[in-house]
């Protein structure tokens, strides 16, 4: 019999590529997402819908869906938009959260059967970083209400293995790139810009801290993680990243190089995009996931910023020939 795989967000990026990677695996992939329109790449029949809002109806989806494995990658992700809708961000990043873990206890107990849970924990929970580069055992000091939510929802997840023996895991992931990034990240946003800006059909590109440093990965290396965290004999929690930090500015500099233009002449900073608090410096010590999972990451910082480019650009002139044929 195929594992039956849960993925919650599965419309996002990250979703994307999970579900590709476990149905490669034979998993039996199914999805809740909270969006009207069903899921990208997933038929009807395995897609589920619930708001972490809310989530009146998390007990009998999974009690349909009967998984071995649950993947909780839905959130309010964006940090900027967290400080404009900080309780939204809370309920949904943090308690939804706490939601999906009580009706899983429940279920573990109606069902007598084990569900392996992975919490998608993140980088943001470091902030105001004490110490570089940051481990498993960093303090955190988070500086948005997402990276607040996102500090409750690891330790509910911790615990809930303490408490009620539940295989529960966070995985502490550092930012994650790919053309499937939504356009409000500040790569995709670079990426989509600059294939604009070669096409003509844009001028400037408008930015707040290009001063801020990232561990930048791409995201599909970073779904293996995922599901190899859930294959071990243990439950335990890994920071997964590259190792390398980078600038804002050194990513315009490569996304633009990769299509011979020069990012100085096309930038400029716009405040509107400053965050009330900046999480200055992101860099990852992955030394425990190469260890324990043997898990590294496969694509380097420029190949990544080119191959973001180079998808801007396909799609980009797509656009280009479908708006010219339809003006
Ligand atoms: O910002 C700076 C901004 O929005 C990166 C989420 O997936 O990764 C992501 O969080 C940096 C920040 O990602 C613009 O101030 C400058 O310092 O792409 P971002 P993020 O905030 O690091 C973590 C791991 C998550 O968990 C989150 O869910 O870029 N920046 N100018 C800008 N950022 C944006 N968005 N837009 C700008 O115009």
């Amino acid at each position: 019999m195929n594992r039956v795989a849960l993925i919650t967000g599965i419309n996002g990026q990250d979703g994307y590529y999970l579900s590709r990677f476990l149905k490669s695996k034979n998993y039996e992939v199914h999805g809740i997402t909270s969006c009207s329109k069903p899921g990208i790449g997933e038929p009807p029949k395995n897609c589920h819908y619930c708001d972490f809002a809310e989530g009146s109806n998390l007990n009998k989806i999974i009690n349909e869906v009967q998984p071995d494995e649950v993947y909780h990658l839905a959130a309010q992700s964006h940090v900027r938009l967290s400080f404009d809708l900080p309780v939204y961000t809370a309920e949904v990043t943090g308690v939804g959260t706490l939601r999906l873990l009580e009706a899983l206890r429940y279920y573990e107990e109606q069902s007598q059967k084990k569900v392996r849970f992975y919490q998608a924990s993140s980088s943001e929970m470091f902030g105001k970083v004490v110490e570089s580069p940051q481990s498993e055992t960093t303090p955190f000091h988070p500086r948005s209400p997402y990276a607040c939510a996102k500090v409750f929802s690891y330790w509910q997840t911790i615990n809930y293995r303490e408490s009620y023996g539940m295989f529960a895991c966070n995985g502490i992931l550092f930012n994650h790139e790919s053309p499937r990034r939504g356009e409000a990240f500040v790569t995709r946003k670079i990426t989509k810009a600059v294939a604009r800006i070669k096409l003509g059909m844009q001028d400037k590109l408008f930015l707040g801290n290009i001063d801020a440093k990232r561990d930048w990965g791409f995201a599909g290396d970073y779904v293996e993680a995922m599901w190899l965290i859930l294959q071990q004999d243990q439950p335990d929690d890994f920071v997964i990243g590259t190792g390398e930090t980078h600038s804002v500015r050194e990513f315009l500099e490569a996304a633009f190089n990769a299509v011979d233009l020069d990012w100085k002449k096309y930038v400029e900073i716009d405040p509107q995009y400053y965050r009330p608090a900046e999480v200055e410096l992101l860099c990852a010590d992955p030394s425990k996931a190469r260890e324990k999972l043997n898990w590294k990451t496969k694509v380097s910082f420029e190949e990544l910023a080119q191959l973001m480019v180079e998808a801007d650009m396909k799609l980009t002139q797509q656009e280009k020939i479908l708006g010219d044929a339809t003006s």
